[in-house]
């Protein structure tokens, strides 16, 4: 049961799509007011939710914000991503609910953070309508969630293939070389992602015609190998005479103001920009269709950066800082001189000074950023997936996102941002294919591999080897780093099976992907949603349920030949070198310790459940759907799985002919 209630008068973020009645009453669990909310935890609540972010699984014991932020530096103590993803769900052993704010402004959520037993939740304002769930168990009250704000986002799939990015590909050679080394090496490959290399001096919508002579030949010289370019795009347009998405912008008035109503200036890749108005509905349309500029060029995927909005530096605040460097003409300086000069060029980035100054016109009315921060990536996203629909609306064109809200999951997906090559980022991964799951977002993953600093073979292979369930699952990395390709390394052969097992999976995991979305379900689930009476399963912080019929336990230790894992029930046991090299072993429900090399992968199926394996395939539409193997825990009589395929590309997605029955009788 939802119920809604009404604080003020909100701002519309059209994250819900289903029209509930307003609630008279006060809502039930809190205590306070609109502005500081709280709810009284017993010690075995666990709080799940608010999506990307830091921390774990359960929530409890930190406090976040929801505020989308260009966040490259995520240790434990950052407070925001680059999502805002304001759901929780409290499951408690007497009281179990979930609650969404809807609300486009900065949250705080104090989640046992000064009391260890208070949930605190604090609203920059009261604007904004909660929607307050209750349901027979969390995947019920997510399911609910789930249809109040909207199906999700469907990619092609292709975009189930393994994907290789790099921000510093230079130029058309270096493409057709990564293709090159990956096909001679026999490892899959189905995507390769344009950083912001390939455009003309980062502008939106152009190609460096030095590095890229003509990307629309080499779309189609790359699409004959099956393999998709992926361009990015930035938030933000270079104000450059000539440039044409600034021109058109400038005319018809559809960048944000600032305070006096000029369009406003920050500095990002390209230079000095503007940034498009997402929230004005006429920027919005017209932004999206001037991706057209790139599908025209056979382009048929895209990811959006930089859209929090990053902001480098305002030149007048630059100019400030400057000043304050020139009138510096000693070295012999008072040290906390020196330290409140260098600080202030560190305040230049992302700062709540510009932020404040940005104006929005949504619906004829001037908003102030801040009070919509959250949802300009929502927004920048929307109007691409909307211009596409209206284009094409037959056809699914690869679309996520680094910002976002929840709403926006249903226009694209979502990549974690900037994390590390670093253990801990890997075991984040784990957390964050969970808590996103819950808000909507199920098309996501991590930079594999690590985005900054220097990754190793053992890592690489770890973090594919829980990468091969994700399903966007793409290797990238920042310029300076050790370059991190599959074939960089010495086991090739290694990274090939791993890889090639993520194609033999693509069946289960595009029918389980398929039919999450339809029903507003989860991919990746906690263990304690699919065993709520288990003592240990909330506990459980680095496995996963993955669809209906398998968990996962990657090993995330470096020098590990194994890791613990907790079997909620008798399972059996698959460790996996290749799709045609394996082992099965029935193991009890309890603690194990088992074994996992480098070059395997492990995870569990269900009792009663069928898990199809094609054999590897060097890309998507290689896999052979006809010729799977079953593999299975079923002991005796018929089990069977009900397997959702169609034609990948098109949106027929309720067509009954998409299901096909496999069937296993022992
Ligand atoms: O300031 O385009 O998160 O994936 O490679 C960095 C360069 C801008 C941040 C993205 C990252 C991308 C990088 N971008």
């Amino acid at each position: 049961m939802i119920r809604r209630y009404r604080f003020g008068t909100m701002i519309p973020t059209d994250s819900v799509v289903q029209s509930i009645e307003i609630s008279g009453e006060n809502p039930p669990f809190w205590q306070g007011g609109p502005t500081r909310l709280t709810y009284r935890m017993q010690p075995e609540d666990v709080v799940y939710g608010l999506g990307e972010n830091l921390r774990g699984i359960n929530k409890r014991g930190w406090h976040y914000v929801s505020s989308c932020a260009d966040q490259p530096i995520q240790t434990e103590e950052v407070l925001s991503l680059y999502g805002a993803h304001n759901f929780l769900l409290i499951d408690g052993r007497e009281q179990r609910f979930g609650v969404f704010f809807d609300y486009a402004g900065r949250i705080e959520y104090d989640v046992g953070y000064t009391d260890i037993d208070e949930l605190c939740v604090l609203p920059a304002d009261e604007n904004y309508e909660m929607y307050v769930i209750t349901g027979d168990s969390c995947r019920d009250i997510v399911r609910q969630l789930r249809r109040l704000t909207g199906r999700s986002y469907i990619p092609p799939k292709w975009a189930f293939g393994y994907g290789q990015s790099r921000w510093g590909y230079r130029n058309a050679d270096d493409v057709r070389q990564v293709v090159r080394s990956y096909r001679e090496n026999g490892i899959p490959l189905d995507s390769v992602y344009l950083d912001i290399d390939y455009m003309q001096d980062y502008i939106d919508f152009t190609v460096n015609k030095s590095r890229f002579p003509d990307l629309a030949a080499l779309a189609a010289e790359m699409k004959e190998q099956h393999v998709r370019l992926v361009p990015i795009i930035d938030a933000g347009v270079k104000i450059e005479p000539g440039n044409e998405t600034y021109e058109q912008g400038r005319e018809n008035g559809y960048f944000c103001k600032d305070e006096q109503g000029n369009d406003f200036v920050g500095a990002v890749w390209p230079g000095l920009v503007h940034f498009p108005d997402f929230l004005n509905r006429d920027a919005r349309r017209w932004f999206g269709r001037r991706y057209q500029v790139l599908l025209d060029q056979g382009i048929e995927g895209f990811w959006n950066d930089m859209n929090e909005p990053a902001i480098f530096y305002t030149p007048e605040r630059l100019m400030q800082a400057v000043h304050s460097v020139a009138a510096l003409d000693d070295p012999d300086i008072a040290m906390d001189k020196y330290f409140s000069v260098k600080n202030q060029l560190g305040t230049l980035i992302n700062a709540p000074e510009d932020y404040a100054k940005i104006r929005h016109r949504m619906d004829g009315e001037t908003v102030e950023h801040e009070k919509v921060h959250n949802l300009f990536g929502y927004n920048m996203t929307r109007a691409a997936g909307e211009a596409f629909e209206e284009k094409y609306p037959d056809k699914r064109i690869l679309l996520f996102s680094r910002a976002s809200c929840i709403g926006m999951h249903r226009y694209g997906g979502i990549w974690y941002g900037d994390n590390r090559s670093w253990w801990d980022h890997l075991r984040l991964n784990l957390k964050m294919l969970a808590s996103v799951n819950m808000c909507g977002f199920l098309y996501s993953g991590a930079d594999i591999g690590g985005f900054g600093a220097d990754t190793t073979e053992d890592l690489l292979l770890r973090w594919l080897a829980l990468g091969i369930f994700s399903p966007l699952m793409r290797n990238h990395s920042s310029m300076g780093t050790r370059p991190q390709e599959a074939y960089r390394f010495t086991r090739k052969q290694d990274f090939a099976n791993l890889i090639g097992i993520r194609y033999g999976l693509v069946p289960y995991l595009y029918s389980e992907f398929m039919k999450a979305v339809l029903t507003d379900d989860m991919l990746f689930r906690p263990l304690a949603f699919d065993y709520p009476g288990d003592e240990h399963a909330p506990q459980v912080e680095s496995q996963l349920m993955f669809g209906e019929g398998v968990m996962i336990a990657p090993v995330m230790e470096q020098n590990a030949d194994g890791r613990y894992v907790y079997l909620p029930e008798r399972m059996k046991l698959i460790r996996m070198r290749s799709t045609s090299d394996y082992e099965e072993q029935v193991l009890e429900a309890g603690h194990h310790y088992v074994r996992a090399a480098l070059n395997e992968v492990i995870f569990f199926i269900r009792p009663g459940c069928v898990v199809p394996l094609a054999d590897a395939a060097q890309c998507v539409e290689e896999i052979d759907t006809e010729h799977l193997r079953l593999l299975h825990f079923a002991e005796s009589g018929t089990a069977e799985y009900r397997m959702y395929d169609d034609d990948g590309y098109t949106r027929d997605y309720e067509d009954p002919a998409n299901i096909r029955v496999l069937r296993v009788t022992v």
